[in-house]
This record gives structure tokens, C-alpha cells and sequence, in this order.
């Protein structure tokens, strides 16, 4: 594999499946794999879960690893060309990355929507420039319009927990304060549209995702209907998609959040979401804490799947 940023460059997902379960099972399997070789994790924001399950990752594969948070204590990246640069950004983007390149094998980048530009966002305009001037193999950590490494962890999660060889699994929109991105959204139906689950995706009117990563996913309007014989409720918010109300918050109606209400109706579903998580926004304390809770054992589960691509990723320097 040479870079890795959507489902397609996984290849055959069962296979993909079936390698994160040999590594769940001997996390140290291929540690031989990355010595002498060094990863690179560029932070744009903030992370928890990426950052530590990551770098855990790499150290499986007996690989070095170096983290840069480009907001605290880098220069300031400006990304556009043929920008007069006597602003507040001492740096250029194009200079950066293949400086960044000449120290390390392979680059892993965060670099969220920024909600300026609805198209130099689906361009992907900052993940790209690094495929494109880094010389180096090149992963998301979340970029602009998908997260790739959760959504692989996601199905993982899924297949460990399913009882049925063919789940209902919904994903359901809900309220949040601030404006956040389609990624986490994007890129699990599009990764949900690789399988042959029953996929749902409910939202209040306004909040269509693009149609690309909708697919041939159900949209059911009505929440409760959604959840109705449900085997897993993945919650997440996002902001609007659509034209003029791109990167805008429509709804904060907290009747979204999902709650014993609409939990009753499921399957006896189990609940998932990526986090870091509001209570009380997305879910109630009672769902996130109750038995059917697996958001802990997802986040885990983000440790195999950057196992497995940064595997992938060192296979392909050979
Ligand atoms: C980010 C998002 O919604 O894309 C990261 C999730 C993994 N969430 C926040 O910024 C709260
Ligand atoms: N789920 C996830 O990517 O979490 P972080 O933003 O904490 O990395």
C-alpha cells in the first residue's frame, strides 16, 4: 500500500479483516517489520485517541516515532500559493512537507475541514499537497472528508460484537454545540457501503451528507423508525453538507440525543461513537455507561487498525 486515505486503499476488506484479527491476537507479530524506520504524525488539531492508539501502533511494528502539533510550537503553515506571505505565517506549506519528508519513512496527518471553502475541503487540499510533495507514503489521522482509521477500527468493532451474520446498523445524527466535520460521518458510511450490512443513516432535514458517501445507504428522516430493530446505533454529530449551509449548525434539538427512549425500540443495540464524546448532547450518561456501551472497546480497537495500514504502509516501502 502507498498511501492510505479512503477504503479503497484497503483493498478486500475481509482480508483486511482478517490480518487485524492475527494482530489483535500477536499485537507484536511483525515487530521486526519498522525498525530503523520512522513515523511521522503531523497534528493541524487536536487528538487523543489518534495520537496515542498511533504511535502505540508503530511501536508494535519496532518502529520510531516523532509527533509534531503544527498550532503549538511550529511555525504557522500558510497552505495557499501565491499568497504575499507578510501576514502572521512565517512559514510555507510547500517548504514544510518535504523538509518534514527528509526525516522520516512514512507521514501521518490530521488536518480537519476548515468550513471556508466547502471545496477546497472535498479537494482535500492539505492531505493532498503531503501525497504530493512528501515523497513519503502518506496516511489520514483524519483529514478534511473522512477518517479512515476510526471507520476501520468501527468495522472491526462491528464484526467482533454482530450476532447476525447481516446487522442493522444506523447511523444517527445528533446535536452538539459547535460546528464539527462530515468526516468521521463520510468515511463510516463509506465504509458501511463496502459491506453487506443493513445501513441506515438518520438526521433531521438540512443535515444530508454528500451523496458520494450516502451511496446506497437508506436515509429514514424519522429517528425513531431508524432505530427500530437496530443491532448497532453509531451516533455522531456533524454540520450541514448542503450548498449556502455548508459547515453551518441547523439544529441543536435535543430530542437527537439518544437516550433509553429510542435505545428501547433497537434490537437491544450496542452503542457506538468515535469520542472524545458530549454527554448529554450525543447520548445520555445511561446509554454511554449501560452494558450495550461498546465505545471503549471501539476506541481500543484503533490501536489494530493503525497497526494494520502502517503494516500495509511498510510492506510497500520494500
Ligand atoms: C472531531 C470530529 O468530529 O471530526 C474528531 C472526532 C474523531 N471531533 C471534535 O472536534 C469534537
Ligand atoms: N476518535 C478519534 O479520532 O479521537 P481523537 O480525536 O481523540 O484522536
Amino acid at each position: 500500500m502507498r498511501n492510505f486515505t479512503c477504503v479503497q486503499d484497503i483493498g478486500n476488506l475481509q482480508d483486511a479483516l482478517k490480518e487485524a484479527f492475527e494482530i489483535k491476537n500477536d499485537r507484536f507479530k511483525y515487530v521486526e517489520l519498522g525498525r530503523n524506520k520512522t513515523l511521522m504524525m503531523i497534528f493541524f488539531n487536536s487528538s487523543l485517541r489518534t495520537r496515542l492508539s498511533t504511535q502505540k501502533a508503530a511501536m508494535n511494528l519496532g518502529m520510531n516515532v516523532m509527533v509534531l502539533d503544527i498550532n503549538q510550537g511550529a511555525w504557522k503553515l500558510e497552505t495557499e500559493r501565491e499568497v504575499i506571505m507578510d501576514g502572521d505565517k512565517p512559514e510555507h506549506i510547500l517548504e514544510a512537507i518535504p523538509v518534514m519528508g527528509s526525516y522520516c519513512d512514512i507521514i501521518g496527518v490530521r488536518a480537519f475541514a476548515q468550513f471556508e471553502n466547502r471545496d477546497e475541503d472535498y479537494q482535500e487540499m492539505i492531505i493532498n499537497q503531503f501525497i504530493e510533495h512528501s515523497g513519503r507514503p502518506v496516511f489520514s489521522m483524519e483529514a478534511a472528508t473522512r477518517h479512515p482509521l476510526q471507520s476501520f477500527a468501527d468495522l472491526i468493532t462491528i464484526e467482533e460484537y454482530k450476532k447476525t451474520p447481516r446487522p442493522k446498523v444506523v447511523l444517527t445524527w445528533a446535536p452538539h454545540p459547535r460546528a464539527l466535520p462530515q468526516a468521521v460521518p463520510n468515511s463510516f458510511a463509506e465504509w458501511m457501503n463496502e459491506t453487506d450490512y443493513d445501513f441506515v443513516i438518520t438526521h433531521p432535514q438540512g443535515y444530508e451528507l454528500d451523496p458520494a458517501f450516502v451511496g446506497k445507504a437508506k436515509v429514514e428522516y424519522d429517528q425513531m423508525k431508524a432505530f427500530e430493530g437496530a443491532d448497532f446505533i453509531y451516533a455522531k454529530n456533524w454540520a450541514a453538507y448542503s450548498g449556502d449551509n455548508y459547515g453551518k449548525i441547523l439544529s441543536t434539538d435535543r430530542s437527537w440525543t439518544v437516550s433509553d427512549r429510542q435505545m428501547a425500540v433497537t434490537n437491544n443495540a450496542y452503542f457506538m461513537h468515535c469520542l472524545p464524546v458530549r454527554r448529554n448532547m450525543i447520548v445520555t450518561d445511561d446509554v454511554i455507561e449501560s452494558a450495550q456501551s461498546i465505545v471503549i472497546p471501539e476506541a481500543a480497537n484503533r490501536e489494530i487498525s493503525a497497526t494494520v495500514v502502517l503494516k500495509r504502509l511498510l510492506e510497500g516501502l520494500r
